[in-house]
């Protein structure tokens, strides 16, 4: 499993803390005080706070221990590292458990009591694929690869046949990897703010993953601002507000019916300002109209690559695992304005259709980048294609 974004240039390991003092390097003089934000471009309403600032701590110091590890050695942290990369996984195989029953426990039943894959099984194991969301045309492959590996007496038994099948889902995911912004490996150093922009019709999770992930990037010990950028619902700053709280990170927000992009702007000065690593940006899922949320998208594009270079890097198209089918449709009309670079996939504990996933990078050819397993705030994965697939069928 990949890291939520790149991690910080200072190596921990390279501090050699838990060798003893003289064969340590010089501790590094920490860097110049962060300029807090100008008071100006934040508009603020008072009595609500536009700015939840924390105590200001410059964002490479060698005090953060607790985030950095500092004062764990090697063995340590790589022992922490697993146990959380086990922690994830085994929470990811229970939020796919629906999933694996409705694919590859059915597809034990249909073989069961069968001495070859014939016509019929073949049909079942259509109707099993197509059940669970993978896409009609992805089933149609499948099928095509199964007919032929059996006709080459390559596939004749239960594990040869899920092989296949893995294999075929495998290929789809990892093809998809190719476009867009598929891991944090591609995050270019040097790069301040790096500009996330979440967009995604309401209701799919996109404040929720915007809290979950701006929690983990926090933990990987960057410098996170949220900004509040969907103005159209009333409630929508208040939610950002509570779950900034929750992760300890703060929040640019403005008064209800503000222009969003005038928010964005707000938030790049301020993220400059603060020396933050990343800018993670919350949209609005429903105006008046669609065209208005589209125009009004592209706005705040336009705002973002005006003030930081290359702005938004990443535009994530939030999509609801379990609005299945339906979802993917309207995850299209985003994908021709607003320059979709992944896809998060939410509430894939909330369906048994989990194959949607191998729809969505087959259709929308772009990486899935993370994954929503539930509802609180680490529940959020960094989605790995073999990991999913291998939760999949069972191993
Ligand atoms: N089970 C589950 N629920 C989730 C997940 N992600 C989000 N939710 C729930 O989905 C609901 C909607 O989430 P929001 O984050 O408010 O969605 P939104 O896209 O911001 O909605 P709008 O602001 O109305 O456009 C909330 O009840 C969340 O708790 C997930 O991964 N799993
Ligand atoms: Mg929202």
């Amino acid at each position: 499993m990949g890291l939520f974004w790149r991690r910080k240039k200072d190596d921990f390991v390279s501090l050699r803390l838990n060798e003893p003092a003289e064969a340590r390097p010089e501790t590094p003089a920490p860097p110049p005080p962060v300029e807090t934000p100008p008071a100006e471009p934040i508009k603020s309403e008072p009595p609500r706070e536009t700015v939840k600032e924390e105590p200001v701590v410059p964002s490479r110091s060698p005090f953060q221990t607790s985030v950095l590890g500092l004062n764990l050695s090697m063995e340590e942290l790589q022992a922490q590292e697993a146990a959380l990369e086990q922690e994830f996984s085994a929470r990811f195989r229970r939020a796919v458990a629906a999933t694996r029953d409705s694919l590859s426990d059915r597809i034990d039943t249909v073989f069961a009591g069968r001495k070859q894959i014939d016509d019929e099984l073949l049909d079942q194991l259509e109707e099993v694929l197509i059940a669970a969301d993978i896409g009609v045309q992805t089933t149609l492959e499948i099928l095509e690869t199964v007919r032929r590996g059996v006709a080459r007496k390559q596939i004749n038994d239960l594990d040869a046949l899920k092989l296949a099948i893995k294999t075929e889902l495998l290929n789809i995911l990892q093809a998809s990897e190719r476009q867009g912004v598929a891991s944090e490996t591609t995050v270019p150093e040097g790069v301040s703010p790096y500009v996330m922009m979440i967009v995604g019709v309401n209701g799919v999770g996109k404040t929720t993953t915007i809290g979950k992930l701006a929690q983990r990037i926090k933990a990987e010990g960057n410098d996170v601002l949220i900004c509040a950028a969907d103005t159209f619902r009333a409630a929508a700053s208040d939610q950002l507000a509570i779950w900034a709280e929750r992760t300890g990170v703060p929040l640019i927000q403005q008064k209800q019916g503000t222009d969003p992009a005038a928010v964005l702007f707000d938030s790049l000065k301020a993220a400059k300002a603060r020396g933050s690593e990343v800018l993670i940006v919350d949209t609005a899922g429903r105006l008046h109209t669609k065209s208005n949320l589209m125009a009004e998208l592209e706005k705040m594009k336009r705002v973002a690559s005006r003030e930081v270079e290359g702005a938004p890097h990443e535009t994530l198209l939030v999509v609801d695992a379990v609005t299945g089918q339906n979802g993917l449709e309207q995850a299209r009309q985003f994908l021709k304005v607003a320059g979709v670079t992944g896809i998060v996939l939410t509430k894939l504990d909330g369906t048994a259709k989990g194959g949607i996933a191998v729809a969505i990078a087959k259709e929308l050819n772009l990486p899935i980048r993370y994954a929503g397993i539930g509802e609180k705030v680490d529940d959020l994965v960094v989605f790995d294609p073999e990991q999913y697939v291998n939760s999949l069928f069972g191993n």
